[in-house]
């Protein structure tokens, strides 16, 4: 009889609960939470219910860019749907900006904060790019311009919709995107009262409807960039010298309007020290990259969640999928993606945490410093390969676009990209290495770190970790062969510094009998996921001339 077989859709609950690797590492670091778990399990419902609904509705209605009105007046409104609108009043209710700004957890307000973005991010149609570019710039301007800070931070950190502002962050021109310093050709120019009026064109500027942006310009007759702040819209409501062109078709992230702009004599502010813009915008740089680890989290976590239920339920050569050990392998194999990748995401923001709050010692602060760069590039491509391995998951259903699961791949592909690739990332640790010394002071830390487990039930893990810490590495510096080498110091790098928290959050979950989950995940990323040193940089860099035809 046609009709008689239907295969049932996978179903999500409460994201919170299902989330063991959440709740552990959450339990670990933020040992007396108080009213903060009802807080996380309130939004794991929601994150499973409505949200998800504004985020399927926001997928579904992109936003529009109207140039002209009904009588040919310019008006460049930007359309976006009721879901999108009404995703950003939850993402100021919930404090989603606000919750790292706000005093009451010191410095564990980053792990909370990060709690709550990983919750809402797979919900939200990556309503939180806004979130990110939102928080680093309220966090550039407290380091930069207290004076702005104090009329625009209390907006961007806002619980009350009525008064949340969302921020851009106006990088990219024409050019490209990754080497800023010669690729931007915006102009600053001074008025006679001393006001600075931008001209200039941006090539990628996403979250258009934000109230506010920081953006880089060229002052006239300086060299060297500067960093800006502007406000879309004047006192009187009228935009600011600014026509948007019209809006990015992007592979994904399609709810997002991200638009393409020209600034003809925008009024803005000058941040920081003059012709010191890149400088100047590194924390916002910094915030962005984080959240685009958590955000790589989060996806990592849905899918697998997703892929539970559906393994319980899809009935294949006459039993559960669940039942089927390549397939419980392949889960496993992913799991363990997601558990380093969570450990090593909120070991940067509890390091956050601790900077913001002033006591981060010198050797964390360095750790931070080279943290970050490594956790976006690693997280960013463990979730294209698991976004990919769950779809191949769901078989025909998960290249099928109204299972609402392909979606979760073309989101994915953006994470390397945006907020600086792999190799930019990869170029950037080799910077901090080179030229700051941040890898000393990170070894020494990460080794004390593991120093401290080797007793425990974790020891051998532990053990196996140091040893792999103690492998000479060849040191980056600024000859070619250094740059050929680049992304395989990083990624390796990266599954160290990933081994570290993994470890100990594994030997907490021994200890306070969460069961072997997290001790098997640490143990195969030890033995499994830490690449090896390799040949010499000037082998591979002689290798890459011949294979990749260049
Ligand atoms: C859901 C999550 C969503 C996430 C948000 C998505 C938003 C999407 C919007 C975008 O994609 S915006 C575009 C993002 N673009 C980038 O990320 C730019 C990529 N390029 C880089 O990251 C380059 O490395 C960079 C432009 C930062 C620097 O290149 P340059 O021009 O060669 O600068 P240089 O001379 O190396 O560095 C200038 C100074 O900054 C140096 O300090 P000193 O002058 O004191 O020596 C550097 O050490 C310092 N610096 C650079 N990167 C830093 C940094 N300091 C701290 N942290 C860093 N990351």
């Amino acid at each position: 009889m046609d009709g008689a077989f239907f295969q049932d859709p996978p179903r999500l609950a409460n994201t919170f609960d299902a989330d063991a690797v959440l709740r552990e590492t959450l339990a670990r670091l933020i040992p007396e939470p108080g009213a903060l778990a009802g807080v996380w399990r309130a939004l794991g419902d929601a994150a499973a219910g409505p949200l998800a609904a504004l985020a399927r509705e926001a997928e579904s209605s992109p936003p529009r860019h109207v140039p002209f009105d009904a009588w040919g007046r310019r008006v460049d409104a930007i359309e976006v749907s009721p879901a999108w609108t009404a995703l950003q009043h939850e993402a100021a209710r919930w404090g989603l900006a606000a919750a790292a700004y706000e005093p009451e957890l010191g410095p564990l307000a980053r792990v909370h904060h990060f709690a709550l973005l990983h919750l809402f991010g797979p919900s939200s149609a990556i309503w939180t790019c806004y979130l990110a570019m939102t928080d680093g710039a309220a966090r550039t301007l407290i380091e930069h311009a207290p004076e702005l800070a104090r009329h625009a931070v209390p907006h961007l950190t806002s619980r009350d919709p009525a008064t949340f502002w969302t921020s851009g962050q106006w990088m990219t021109e024409r050019g490209g995107g990754s080497d800023v310093g010669g690729g931007t050709h915006t102009v600053a120019r001074r008025e006679d009262d001393g006001s600075w009026r931008l001209f200039g064109t941006k090539w990628f500027t996403s979250a258009i409807t934000s109230e506010m942006a920081l953006t880089l310009a060229r002052a006239e007759g300086e060299t060297g960039l500067s960093l800006f702040y502007l406000e879309q819209r004047l006192a009187d409501g009228s935009r600011n010298g600014i026509t948007i062109h019209r809006l990015k078709d992007k592979l994904g992230t399609r709810a997002l309007p991200t638009a393409e702009l020209t600034m003809d004599g925008t009024r803005a502010v000058r941040v920081g020290e003059p012709g010191r813009g890149v400088k100047s915008i590194t924390p916002l740089l910094n915030v962005t990259r984080l959240h685009n680890a958590i955000s790589a989290c989060g996806m990592m976590a849905r899918l697998l969640q997703l892929l539970r239920d559906y393994a319980r339920r899809r009935i294949v050569f006459g039993a559960p999928l669940a039942a089927a050990p390549l397939h419980r392998e392949t889960l496993a194999a992913l799991q363990v993606e997601y558990e380093a990748a969570f450990a090593l995401t909120l070991d940067g923001a509890r390091l956050l945490g601790r900077r913001e709050h002033g006591v981060a010692s010198d050797a964390e602060r360095a750790a931070l410093r080279l943290l970050t760069p490594l956790v976006k590039l690693l997280t960013a491509k463990q979730a294209v390969a698991l976004a990919s391995e769950a779809l191949e998951g769901f078989g025909g259903a998960g290249y099928v676009e109204d299972t609402g699961l392909p979606v979760y791949l073309r989101d994915a592909q953006v994470l390397p990209i945006w907020e600086g690739t792999t190799n930019v990332l990869s170029l950037d640790v080799r910077r901090a290495v080179a030229r700051d010394g941040v890898l000393e002071p990170w070894i020494a830390l990460s080794r004390s770190r593991l120093e401290a487990l080797v007793r425990g039930p974790l020891g051998r893990i532990a053990s196996e970790a140091l040893g792999h810490l103690a492998a000479p590495m060849a040191l980056p510096t600024d000859d070619p062969a250094s740059e050929a080498g680049a992304r395989r110091f990083a990624l390796r790098l990266a599954a160290l510094a990933a081994a570290v928290p993994l470890c100990e959050q594994a030997a907490w979950s021994l200890d306070q009998g969460h069961g072997e989950r997290s001790a098997l995940a640490a143990a195969r990323w030890v033995r499994e996921r830490i690449p090896p040193t390799g040949e010499s940089s000037e082998q591979r860099l002689r290798e890459s001339v011949v294979l990749s035809g260049l």
